[in-house]
C-alpha cells in the first residue's frame, strides 16, 4: 500500500520572507507514532510542510493528515486535492476532534481523540475494504503496548531537536483554555508509559539531547521517579514541561536534574489568583512562584515561562508587571500568548455564551491575534501589549538584568547564551533553516544546556560519587 502522511504547515511557518526557528524544532512525532501500525512492506512517505516543500503530484492509496486549528484550511485543501485523485483521506488530531463536522466534509474517515487505539483498528477495516467514516477513541486508553515509533521516516537533519519524545498522554489538570479536556473526552485523559518502555524508547535515541513534549512530565510522580532513576548515568541532557506545583514537590526535581534535566517549560500563565480561579488552573493557586523558580535555578534548570495575556482580570498594566516579574526572577526565556478560545474548550463555550467571539477565521487562532472581546482591555491594547512584552523581555538590557540575578559567572553566560540564542539571532536561524542545516546548531544548544561543561548537577553527582567512594574505602 502507498501511504502519504502529512503535517501541514501552521500559519506563519511558511512565510517567504522569514523562517522562525520554532517551526524547525520538532519532527512530526504524532504521525511517526501512527506509522508504527503500518506494515513494513507499505510504502510510506511522511512529509512535514514546516521544513520541506510538499510533493502533491504523487498517487497514494491512503493519505493521513494531522490537523491543528491554524493548519485546518491548508489541511482541507490538501485533503480535497487527494480525494479528487481517488485516494482515501484520513483526518485526525486536535482540530478534527474539536470540530468533527467541519473536517468530515473533507475526509473519507475522521478520527476523534488519540489515534493509538483507533488507527490500527481502521487499518484492519481498510485492508478488508470496509473502512468506517468515523473512529472515536473511548474508554480505557493505553500506550503501554504501542509499537516503536517509525523514526526512520523522519528527516532528522532538518530539525534542531530531532530527539523529541513523549512517554505519556494528556494531563491530570483541567485548565479551561487548554485543548486537553475536549480532546480526551469520553475516556482516560492522563496515562503514562511503563518505566521500562520509556527507558527503552530513550535508549533508542542517538546522541545526548532529548526534548520531552509531554504536557506534564511530572504529572505521575511515581512513574517519573522510576525512569529518572533508570536514566542516571546515561549522560543525557533534556528539556521538558511541568507545573509550578510539581517543581515544589521535594526530591522530584533533584532526581530530574541528576539525570539530565536542563530546562523546563512552566505554565505560569498569570500572576493573578482571580485569573487562575476563572481559568480553573487550581494547581497554581497559593503556590510560591518565586520559590519554584529559585528551586529550578538552584538545580541548574533554566526556565521557559509560559504566560497568557487577556484573561478577564487583566488590565493595561498586566504586560509591564509580568515582564518585570519574569526578569526579576531571572527567567531565561518566555513564551507569551494572547488568550485564545479554542473550539471545544470551556473557554470557547464561555465566550460563545457571552457572545464575545469575534470570528471563526481559524488562521488567526494562533495566540498572536485577538479573536474575542476582552473584558478590561481593547483588542488593540491587548495585541500591542503582547508585542511590547516580547520586545521588552528580550531587550538586551533585560537579558543581562535577568542573567545578573545569578551570582555565578557561568550561569550568567548560560542565561545570556540561551535567551539571546533563542531570540536575538533570528536572521542567522533563517539562513541555517533555508540551508537545511538546523541540526548543525544542536551541539551549541547542548553546550549551553550543560553550562559550558560544568553543570551544578554534574558537580553534585561527582561530589556524591567521591564521598560514597571514600565511605566505601573507610
Ligand atoms: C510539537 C508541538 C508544536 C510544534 C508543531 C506541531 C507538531 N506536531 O510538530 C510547533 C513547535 C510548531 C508548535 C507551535 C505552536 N503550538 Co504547539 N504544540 C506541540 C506539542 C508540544 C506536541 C505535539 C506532539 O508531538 N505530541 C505528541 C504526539 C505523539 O501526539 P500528537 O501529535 O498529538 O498525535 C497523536 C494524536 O493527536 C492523534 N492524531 C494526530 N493527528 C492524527 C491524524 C490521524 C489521521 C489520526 C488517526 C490520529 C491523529 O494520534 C497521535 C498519536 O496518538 C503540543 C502538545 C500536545 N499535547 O499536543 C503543543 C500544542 C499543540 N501547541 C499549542 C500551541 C498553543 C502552540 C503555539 C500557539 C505556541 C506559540 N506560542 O507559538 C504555536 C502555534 C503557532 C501557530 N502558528 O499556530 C497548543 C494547542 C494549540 C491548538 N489547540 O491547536 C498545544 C496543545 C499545547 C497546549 N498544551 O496547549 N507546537
Amino acid at each position: 500500500m502507498r501511504v502519504k502522511m502529512i503535517l501541514p504547515a501552521l500559519t506563519e511557518a511558511t512565510s517567504p520572507f522569514f523562517r522562525p526557528i520554532k517551526y524547525s524544532l520538532f519532527p512530526p512525532l504524532g504521525l511517526a507514532t501512527l506509522a508504527s501500525h503500518l506494515y513494513t512492506s507499505d510504502e510510506v512517505d511522511l512529509q512535514d510542510e514546516h521544513v520541506e516543500q510538499l510533493n502533491t503530484d504523487d498517487t497514494p492509496d491512503l493519505v493521513v493528515i494531522q490537523v491543528y486549528i491554524t493548519s485546518a484550511y491548508r489541511a482541507y485543501a490538501l485533503a480535497d486535492h487527494y480525494r479528487s485523485k481517488g485516494a482515501h483521506v484520513c483526518l485526525g488530531g486536535l482540530h478534527v476532534t474539536s470540530l468533527p463536522q467541519e473536517a468530515a466534509a473533507h475526509a473519507d474517515t475522521i478520527f476523534l481523540g488519540p489515534g493509538d487505539d483507533t488507527f490500527p483498528e481502521f487499518l484492519k477495516d481498510f485492508r478488508a475494504g470496509q473502512p468506517k467514516k468515523n473512529y472515536t477513541s473511548l474508554g480505557q486508553r493505553s500506550i503501554e503496548r504501542i509499537p516503536p515509533i517509525r523514526r526512520d521516516l523522519i528527516k532528522r537533519h532538518l530539525y534542531l531537536v530531532p530527539n523529541s519524545i513523549v512517554v505519556s498522554r494528556g494531563c491530570p489538570h483541567v485548565c479551561n483554555f487548554c485543548y486537553k479536556e475536549a480532546f480526551f473526552e469520553g475516556g482516560k485523559s492522563f496515562y503514562v508509559q511503563t518505566v521500562d518502555a520509556a527507558l527503552a524508547e530513550i535508549e533508542r535515541l542517538p546522541g545526548r539531547h532529548l526534548y520531552f513534549l509531554d504536557d506534564h512530565l511530572f504529572g505521575n510522580a511515581q512513574f517519573a521517579r522510576g525512569w529518572f532513576e533508570g536514566m542516571r548515568g546515561m549522560g543525557r541532557l533534556w528539556q521538558a514541561a511541568g507545573t509550578i506545583q510539581s517543581v515544589l514537590k521535594p526530591g522530584l526535581l533533584e532526581k530530574a536534574a541528576a539525570c539530565g534535566l536542563r530546562s523546563l517549560f512552566v505554565g505560569v500563565e498569570t500572576l493573578s489568583p482571580e485569573n487562575l480561579r476563572s481559568s480553573l488552573k487550581y494547581q497554581n493557586l497559593h503556590k510560591d512562584y518565586d520559590a519554584a523558580i529559585r528551586r529550578l535555578h538552584d538545580n541548574g534548570v533554566m526556565v521557559n515561562g509560559s504566560f497568557v495575556f487577556g484573561m478577564d482580570g487583566d488590565n493595561e498594566s498586566v504586560f509591564d508587571r509580568t515582564v518585570e516579574w519574569a526578569v526579576k526572577q531571572g527567567i531565561e526565556t518566555a513564551t507569551f500568548h494572547i488568550m485564545t478560545p479554542y473550539p471545544g474548550t470551556g473557554l470557547y463555550q464561555q465566550m460563545g455564551r457571552e457572545n464575545r467571539l469575534l470570528h471563526s477565521n481559524w488562521d488567526l487562532y494562533d495566540t498572536r491575534h485577538v479573536v474575542y472581546r476582552p473584558a478590561k482591555l481593547t483588542a488593540e491594547q491587548l495585541e500591542a501589549g503582547y508585542w511590547r512584552a516580547y520586545r521588552e523581555f528580550y531587550a538586551w538590557g533585560n537579558i543581562f538584568k535577568g542573567a545578573w540575578t545569578n551570582a555565578d559567572w557561568r550561569e550568567r553566560m548560560r542565561h545570556v547564551g540561551y535567551a539571546a540564542g533563542w531570540k536575538k539571532f533570528e536572521p542567522l536561524w533563517d539562513m541555517v533553516i533555508r540551508a537545511k542545516r538546523a541540526t548543525a546548531a544542536l551541539p551549541t544548544l547542548e553546550t549551553i544546556l550543560d553550562g559550558f561543561g560544568a553543570h551544578p548537577a554534574d558537580e553534585r553527582a561527582e561530589k556524591q560519587n567521591a564521598q560514597s567512594l571514600l565511605q566505601f574505602r573507610m
